[in-house]
């Protein structure tokens, strides 16, 4: 497979409340990537923080923890050709307001703090997330 790449996706807990599983799983599938990991779990308070590290100074830091504490998510790891910037494109922007219609975010989702789904932003991010999550 050209560039095979795995990479991290989270149905977070707003997408799992919503029953958007299926939705988001539906459009990674008929995308052409392939699911090698994953389960259904609430994330507590030490992965949350280690997940977010990098948004450590942000203002939004203690509600994004808050976030991703307050429900059940669905852990993926996704193979296949650039999967890595594939997903991000299938995800579309952070913020729902600027993601492109026919994206996951751009299609289901109205709030930046409420956008469905989180996808490693790089191979190195990638590696880290898969090693947080299923190490
Ligand atoms: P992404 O999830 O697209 O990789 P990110 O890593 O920059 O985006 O931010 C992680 C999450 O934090 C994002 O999915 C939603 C939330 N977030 C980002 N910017 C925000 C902001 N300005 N206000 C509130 N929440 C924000
Ligand atoms: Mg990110």
């Amino acid at each position: 497979m050209p560039n095979s790449q795995q990479t991290f996706i989270m149905v977070k807990p707003d997408g799992v409340k919503r029953r958007l599983v299926g939705e988001v799983i539906k459009r990674i599938e008929v995308k052409g990537y392939e699911l090698r990991e994953m389960k259904l779990f609430t994330i507590d308070e030490t992965l949350a923080k280690k997940h977010y590290a990098e948004h450590v100074e942000r203002p939004f830091f203690g509600e994004l923890v808050d976030f991703i504490t307050s429900g059940p998510v669905v852990a993926m790891v996704v193979e296949g050709p650039d999967a890595v910037a594939g997903m991000r494109v299938l995800m579309g922007a952070t913020n729902p307001l600027e993601a492109t219609p026919g994206s996951i975010r751009g299609d289901l989702a109205t709030l930046i703090g409420e956008n469905i789904v989180h996808g490693s932003d790089s191979p190195q991010s990638a590696e880290r997330e898969i090693n947080l999550f299923f190490g």
